[in-house]
């Protein structure tokens, strides 16, 4: 029997939420929750959804669920997953996990309380060209690396899908720079300090639109992480991450257009490695949906599997914890340590 899943906002995103869980093996979404009536209603009527609901509360008072999908915006993901632990049920929330990692610490909490499995819709760990940067270092033809460079700028309008983000004090960090702190420790490892500065470009927003940061990771690995939201830049690489990575032995750089080039001892080899074009997917969107894809598939198999999920609520408090590193860094100028 596939999972039942109950997904809780349908705004700009969680479209991608639910043409993925039309692939996802194994699990199906059989309830939708919104507090707007015109999204509840596209929603279920776009993904063909009866059991629709204004309030999560009486979605899950009324619906039988494996597990509860939410997208919403960050400042409800406490209230709405501590809610579905309450009722026993397993959450994936997306990315921020909370605005603070005071807030992502209690609903670790809880979930742990409860003995529910707890995942973050933290999908830039799997995009596919993500993946390949991984398996590059995992072959060892590099060595250890020690240094990493991972960049994000673009001029991409994100604003005009998200309104939300002109409004934030914290900015990009949080909303984009989480995703790349997250590669950092996923493709070098744990962090042992940080250091950042920050600056705002655009006009009509309140938080920084740039942000440079610089972490010495636990093994000695230096890493450069960088991302705008205000580069004028053509072309422009929205949404793709760069990055290349030094080792002792070789070098490893993920270019514009998903193109992979590993040198090493042995020569060098160039391979693209991009997503696949889904079918409800359309450029430049492609790559990150795809990931929503995998992100998704990888839950499912997990609560199938009784398995720990990745990256799961505790993990993501790690990623967390640099987020909040690198608003103090930038906030004092000091290197800030994290804490082991
Ligand atoms: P949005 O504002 O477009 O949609 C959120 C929806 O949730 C709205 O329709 C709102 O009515 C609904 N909602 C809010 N609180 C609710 C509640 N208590 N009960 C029921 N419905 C509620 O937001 P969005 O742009 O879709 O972003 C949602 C989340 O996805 C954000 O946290 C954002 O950071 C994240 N996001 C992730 C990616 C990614 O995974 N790469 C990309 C874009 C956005
Ligand atoms: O992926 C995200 O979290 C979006 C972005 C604009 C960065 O794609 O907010």
């Amino acid at each position: 029997m596939a999972l039942r899943g109950g997904l809780i906002g349908c705004g700009f995103f969680a479209q991608n939420h639910l043409h993925a869980w039309g692939d996802v093996d194994g699990a199906d979404i059989v309830a939708v929750c919104d507090r707007d009536d015109s999204r509840l209603k596209e929603a279920g009527d776009r993904f063909g959804i009866s059991e629709r609901f204004n309030d999560a509360e009486a979605m899950l008072a009324q619906t039988d669920l494996d597990f509860v999908d939410i997208a919403t915006t960050m400042e409800t993901h406490r209230a709405l997953a501590e809610l579905c632990a309450r009722l026993g049920v397993p959450v994936i929330c997306q990315k921020p996990f909370a605005p603070t990692i005071d807030e992502a610490r209690a609903i670790v909490s809880t979930f742990a309380e409860a003995r529910l499995p707890l995942m973050v819709h933290e999908n830039f760990r799997w995009q596919t060209p993500m993946l390949a940067v991984r398996a590059a270092l995992d072959s060892g033809r590099i060595g250890d690396p020690f240094f990493a460079r991972i960049s994000w700028r673009t001029g991409f309008d994100v604003f005009a899908n998200q309104p939300y983000l002109a409004e934030v004090e914290r900015l990009i960090i949080l909303d984009l720079g989480i995703h790349l702190l997250d590669v950092s420790r996923f493709l070098l490892g744990e962090v042992e300090s940080l250091v950042a500065q920050v600056s705002r470009t655009r006009q009509g927003i309140r938080g920084e639109d740039s942000a440079t940061m610089l972490l010495k990771h636990v093994g000695g690995a230096t890493s450069v992480v960088d991302c705008s939201y205000a580069a004028r830049r053509d072309p422009d690489y929205f949404p793709e991450t760069l990055i290349e990575i030094d080792g002792p032995t070789g070098s490893i750089r993920l270019d514009p257009a998903f193109k992979l080039t590993v040198h090493w001892p042995g020569g060098t080899e160039t391979t693209e490695v991009g997503p696949r074009l889904l079918d409800w997917a359309s450029p430049p969107w492609h790559m990150v949906q795809e990931s929503v894809f995998n992100t998704q598939q990888h839950w499912a198999d997990c609560l199938r599997n009784s398995e720990a999920p990745s990256p799961s609520g505790a993990d993501n408090l790690r990623t967390m914890a640099l987020v909040e590193a690198a608003y103090d860094s930038a906030r004092t100028g000091d290197v800030v340590r994290l804490a082991d």
